[in-house]
């Protein structure tokens, strides 16, 4: 009996800095509504989902970005979401920005959850990777200031029993490190998710000069590495755009379901809101865990402890 579970990988289109709460959970249940319509158990929702991406800012005081963080989940103006799914029987990850109190002082964190179709918290996720600067760039590259307002997570890499598998959940840039992946799939990961907020565009400073990364690139990027996170670990990846030109710059959309293969099944077309659906099979990865990716077999970890021994390049050669 295989195990099948349909997943919806629900991209939304840009919020404006202006949109409530509420009006983006408008938008959030008429995506649960066309997932169910498509008969999906889980529906994976973008990060920082409820709100405009606010770290694209460098805001003077660190603390206005508490306007955009939630103090908790679920609140009046999430209920909804949480209410319906439940009625229809449908679990999701959500992405946004948490507001807590911990060790005696407030702390920001990227964060999402895992939902169960009971409308219960499965399992919650920091991210751990946060891109971007603390600090204004002078060179007007930078368009990500996460370190500025966010913590580094705090929870690992958990992941849950849920939807008769494994689930695991990353966040954007968490899915450029293959540490990620591997560290899900070393606690048996079937299914992983994550939400991104990617801009289309990527500069860099090459001597005086501003330069702009080949425009290709960014999409063959954010699909080369969840295709590989998804091979090299025998899981399905979910992978959900906020997409579009929001607040002035442009995000990539290209949200997808990767089989355990590293095959895009699933692929979204637009910029906009838009729903995509696909029946992943946890099992079909059977084969390659039990040959080429047989951990137990073929991993050689006393030839890996540098991976955690150091953090950047050291040349001793
Ligand atoms: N939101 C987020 O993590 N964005 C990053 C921007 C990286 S800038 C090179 C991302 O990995 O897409």
């Amino acid at each position: 009996m295989p195990r099948l579970v349909r997943v919806a990988a629900a991209q939304l289109g840009p919020i404006a800095r202006e949109e409530s709460r509420a009006a983006v959970v408008e938008r959030l249940l008429a995506m649960l509504h066309k997932a169910h319509s498509f008969g999906a158990q889980l529906v994976v929702y973008p990060e920082m989902a409820l709100t405009t991406f606010f770290p694209r800012w460098v805001f003077d005081d660190v603390d206005d970005a508490d306007a955009f963080c939630e103090t908790s989940m679920p609140n009046p103006d999430v209920q909804p979401l949480f209410d319906e799914a439940k009625r229809l029987g449908i679990g999701f990850y959500l992405g946004y920005g948490e507001l807590t109190q911990e060790e005696g002082r407030k702390k920001r964190f990227n964060t999402s959850i895992l939902v169960g179709a009971d409308g219960s918290i499965i399992g919650k996720y920091r991210k751990v990777h946060l891109p971007g600067r603390k600090d204004a760039d002078p060179t007007g590259c930078a368009g990500n200031f996460e370190k500025r307002y966010y913590e580094v997570g705090n929870l690992g890499f958990p992941v849950f029993r849920a939807f008769d598998g494994v689930m695991g959940m990353a966040i954007c840039n968490d899915r450029r490190w293959p540490e990620t992946y591997r560290a899900m799939s070393l606690q048996g990961a079937e299914l992983i998710m994550l939400g991104y907020n990617t801009g289309t565009v990527k500069r860099t400073m090459v001597g005086n000069a501003q330069v702009q990364e080949p425009a290709h690139l960014s999409s063959f990027h954010n699909h080369l590495v969840m295709q590989a996170g998804a091979y090299q670990n025998c899981c399905w990846v979910v992978g959900v755009a906020k997409a579009g030109m929001e607040e002035g710059v442009e995000f990539m959309g290209g949200s997808c379901i990767i089989a355990p293969t590293g095959d895009i099944v699933a692929q979204a077309v637009t910029t906009a809101d838009e729903v995509i659906v696909a029946d992943c099979d946890l099992d079909l990865s059977l084969h390659n865990r039990r040959t080429t990716f047989n951990f137990e077999v073929n991993r050689q970890i006393q030839t890996y402890g540098i991976i955690t021994a150091q953090r950047g390049v050291v040349v001793s050669v």
